[in-house]
């Protein structure tokens, strides 16, 4: 199982599913990359540096912040984790209304937003045709709703792109265990969400199982899924038990300091990223910060590599589903600012959950914190101090480092893998944020950085890190300064950046 799923995920991250060899000779996405046998050490850092996004995964992380929308059975039982022995008749929202769910989360910066379509429970939110145990047997709108409808409609009014959750494990389907008939039906389900509600741009395949050594034993046709999701919506990604987007490895809202997008293909195995996953109801969010995935010490001992970016998922609440003893444990504007340095500052991208409550509303209190944190988002990196800045460096096209644009870049002369480029203010400034991009398109390729300021004629550090990838972003104590400079003190060849900002927070 394990090698067909390697084979399978590299074979979809590379071709979406058709003929492997053709595409691997003249392959136009640079996403992945095979090791021959003689290639050196200094050969596979110059091919990991190359590797690059294919352009579903681009569109993804340009967004930076995508939402999550936990709602279903749980949300009227008050659970976690229903266990589909729930009547659908427990689900009533009295003013459900999609509309708003979109556009708060378009207010507060969200670009996309995932469903749970269907969670553990097996509860449908879309009228399918394959079950008993969905919107159709409910009191709401008499058994005429369709949840998957309102919010694929109301994204389209709002343009805000749409993604769904289907679960894997479903606890409520009477097929779940006998493997070639699930997997029918759960082919029999992607087809109706990826056919009757126009773009899908993200499916998302949970990990979580909470069966046990002696529950229900189902294999999914996880190849089967890729390739169907592929044929019908060539544009989505697939996440984070899928082959474009990776699970950070933790649900607090904090990625990795240290965070490659290009990892070892042979990494890339379900049934680890699954045992890693969580496995019972409630959450205790798992810290893997440690973990070093793309190291050169890992790129050297691979047999390819991929680019595989990091998704990181947290809930506005400590629930994923609302639960109204929680109103008061919603996440406030600082923290969620925190959060987003802490996903979106680290090269990956936020999947922030905002669950409806019982009414079918965001709860007052999530919008409040919502419209907090985007007014101090905003506040934040409205001027960047180095737009006004005189560069100087050895390399090409510095004006692309403060043009805001992610698609020009700055790269070195020659074959240089250091760099420092200085900066001098028209005056002496007030500072605390250090932004950098590289321009992923290229590859991602630094891995080591110092930030300095001049004081009385002498350099001092004032903060320093490892990876950039597509943003990173350090806070740092505010100080003043009229001179600055960022070296560039490791790197796979040479290194390509597309932004450099300097802000002060509110
Ligand atoms: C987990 C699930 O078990 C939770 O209920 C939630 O959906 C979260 C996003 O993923 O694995």
């Amino acid at each position: 199982m394990k090698a067909n799923i390697i084979t399978a995920l590299a074979l979809l991250v590379v071709t979406g599913g058709t003929n492997v060899q053709a595409q691997q000779k003249n392959r136009q996405d640079k996403n992945y990359v095979l090791f021959h046998e003689k290639d050196t050490d200094a050969d596979k850092i110059s091919k990991a540096a190359q590797v690059a996004p294919s352009p579903r995964q681009l569109s993804w992380q340009q967004m930076e912040i995508t939402g999550f929308l936990h709602f279903g059975v749980n949300t009227f039982t008050n659970k976690e984790w229903g266990d589909g022995s729930e009547s659908p008749s427990v689900f009533n929202p009295t003013a459900l209304d999609a509309r708003q769910w979109v556009k708060v989360s378009k207010e507060a910066g969200i670009k996309l937003v995932i469903l749970t379509a269907k969670h553990h429970d097996g509860f449908c939110l879309w009228p399918s045709a394959y079950t008993e145990h969905s919107v159709k047997n409910s009191p709401w709108k008499n058994g005429q709703g369709d949840v998957v409808k309102e919010v694929a409609a109301a994204c389209k009014e709002y343009g805000v792109k749409f993604g769904v959750y289907l679960s894997p494990w479903d606890r409520n389907s009477a097929f779940f265990g006998d493997s070639a008939k699930y997997n029918d039906y759960f082919i029999n389900q992607l087809t109706e969400l990826l056919t009757n509600y126009g773009r899908i741009d993200e499916v998302w395949f949970d990990g979580a199982n909470g069966e046990g050594p002696t529950g229900k034993k189902q294999y999914y046709d996880y190849n089967r899924w890729y390739t169907h999701i592929r044929k019908l919506q060539p544009t989505a990604v697939i996440a984070v038990m899928g082959p474009d987007v990776r699970w950070v490895g933790t649900e607090s809202g904090y990625g990795r300091e240290t965070e490659w997008s290009v990892l070892p293909a042979d990494e890339m195995i379900q049934d680890k990223i699954a045992a890693n996953s969580q496995q019972a109801a409630g959450f205790a969010p798992m810290n893997l910060m440690d973990d070093d995935l793309g190291s050169r010490a890992k790129i050297l001992k691979a047999k390819s590599l991929v680019w595989y970016p990091a998704e990181t998922d947290v809930s506005i609440r400590p629930g994923w589903f609302y639960h109204p003893a929680e109103d008061n444990q919603v996440k406030t504007p600082e923290k969620l600012m925190d959060i987003y340095f802490s996903s979106v500052g680290r090269n990956g991208v936020l999947l922030l959950n905002i669950p409806p409550d019982t009414r079918g509303l965001i709860h007052e209190q999530d919008v409040k914190s919502l419209t907090g944190w985007k007014k101090l988002k905003d506040r934040t990196f409205a001027n960047n101090l180095l737009r006004r800045a005189s560069i100087t460096t050895k390399g090409k096209n510095t004006k692309a480092l403060v043009d805001g644009r992610t698609d020009t870049d700055w790269t070195t002369t020659g074959k240089d893998s250091t760099a420092v480029i200085t900066f001098t203010l028209p005056n002496e400034q007030e500072f605390d944020v250090l932004l950098l991009q590289e321009n992923i398109t290229k590859g991602q390729r630094i891995e080591n950085f110092v930030f300095e300021i001049e004081q009385d004629g002498k350099w001092k550090k004032v903060t320093a890190g490892t990876t950039v990838g597509y943003k990173r972003l350090l806070r740092f104590a505010p100080v003043k300064a009229k001179k600055l400079r960022l070296s560039i003190t490791n790197c796979r060849t040479q290194p390509v950046l597309a932004e450099i900002g300097l802000y002060k927070q509110p």
